[in-house]
């Protein structure tokens, strides 16, 4: 498509250039101390996982050391990794989470 107001290059051309760059990955870090419920717990909380995803990601976690939880914009992978370090903090547990350029 052609750019719409006289021909000046107000609009992006192509669709692309208007979705967001969801180039953050959030990666969770296994730890020996954080209860595997919690873990659980946290990725339906914060990351809307449902029960099996959710443990599906812990355990591949527990055995591998860490794991992608998802892909977000900076700003939620961002405020993702608060809200877990601020729920482990109030729980007394060390759980980690990192943010990754995808
Ligand atoms: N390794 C922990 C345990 O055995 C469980 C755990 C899983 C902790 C994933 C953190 O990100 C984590 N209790």
């Amino acid at each position: 498509p052609e750019a719409v107001f006289g021909g000046s290059e107000v609009l992006p051309e192509r669709k692309e250039e208007l979705k967001a760059p969801e180039d953050y990955t959030v990666v969770l870090l296994n730890d020996n101390y954080t209860t595997r419920e919690f873990v659980v717990e946290v990725l339906r909380l914060v990351f809307h996982k449902n029960q099996a995803d959710a443990t599906k990601i812990m355990l591949k976690v527990h055995h591998q050391g860490r794991g992608v939880v998802g892909v977000y914009t900076w700003d939620i992978a961002q405020t993702k990794a608060n809200q877990v370090h601020a729920l482990a903090r109030e729980y007394g547990f060390p759980l980690r989470c990192i943010v990754e350029e995808a």
